[in-house]
């Protein structure tokens, strides 16, 4: 059991990529403070942010009581959630096999669910014109992904057996199914480990954290002009 004196910063908005880590810090009831990224307006491209998140992307963390007892800051939410499992111990397993199930359902979240689902959300609600192709393209890929996790889930009750980072990466995504046109109903297996996690009183904490900031986007057409066809910089 970690013991930590100094609260944890973390730089966030309340996104589904944000969600990850208030339900981590929630669950582990590690101290933090919330500094609010206002993606919409652009904070995400303040230096002193960029200096600890280079990809101009929240969520990211700074741990004052890192390794060695020095700070040290964290960007990506699957890094965060590795590096605060590893400080803890808490719901990322130690033993390889373990820990193996874990990560593969963390990376498929990361690099599966998190992006194709967020592609869907733009097509189907932010883009300026109506694609089709787009719009199917996006809804049936996480469609096939919802598939995955309900087989995943028929025989266990979380994505790597026991409950783990992994599930907290994903829940913040199927939370918003509606929006992705889909329908829990066409899988129960899915729609079971959502509710159990919904009602977690943890979860239900984190997803509140800043839940006064959020906007519409597909109404806000100044936020759209700071968060879509950015270029390099
Ligand atoms: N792979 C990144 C993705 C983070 C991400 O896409 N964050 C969005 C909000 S959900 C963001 O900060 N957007 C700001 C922008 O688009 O400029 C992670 O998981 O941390």
């Amino acid at each position: 059991m970690t013991t930590q004196t100094k609260p944890i910063e973390l730089h966030y908005w309340p996104t589904p990529n944000g969600w990850k880590i208030t339900i981590y810090l929630e669950e582990t009831g590690l101290p933090y403070e919330v500094h609010y990224v206002n993606i919409g307006k652009g904070e995400q491209f303040e230096p002193s942010f960029l200096k600890i998140a280079p990809n101009n992307r929240m969520p990211a963390i700074v741990d004052p009581e890192g390794p060695g007892g020095e700070p040290i800051s964290v960007f990506e939410s699957g890094a965060i959630l590795q590096y605060l499992g590893r400080k803890t111990g808490q719901f990322y397993p130690s033993d390889e096999r373990a820990r193996v199930e874990v990560d593969q359902w963390l990376f498929w979240q990361m690099g599966g669910l998190g992006p194709m689902a967020g592609q869907a959300h733009h097509f189907r609600q932010y883009a300026p014109e109506k694609v089709p192709y787009a719009i199917d393209r996006y809804t049936n890929e996480v469609n096939r992904l919802y598939g995955v996790m309900n087989r995943r889930l028929a025989d266990r009750e979380f994505l790597a057996g026991e409950y783990s980072i992994a599930d907290m990466a994903s829940i913040g995504w199927v939370k918003p199914h509606q929006n992705q046109g889909q329908d829990l109903n066409d899988f129960p297996h899915l729609k079971r480990w959502f509710e159990t996690l919904m009602a977690r009183p943890a979860i239900v904490r984190a997803l509140e954290v800043g839940q006064e900031h959020r906007r519409n986007i597909a109404e806000d057409k100044d936020a759209q002009k700071v968060l879509f066809g950015q270029r390099a910089r």
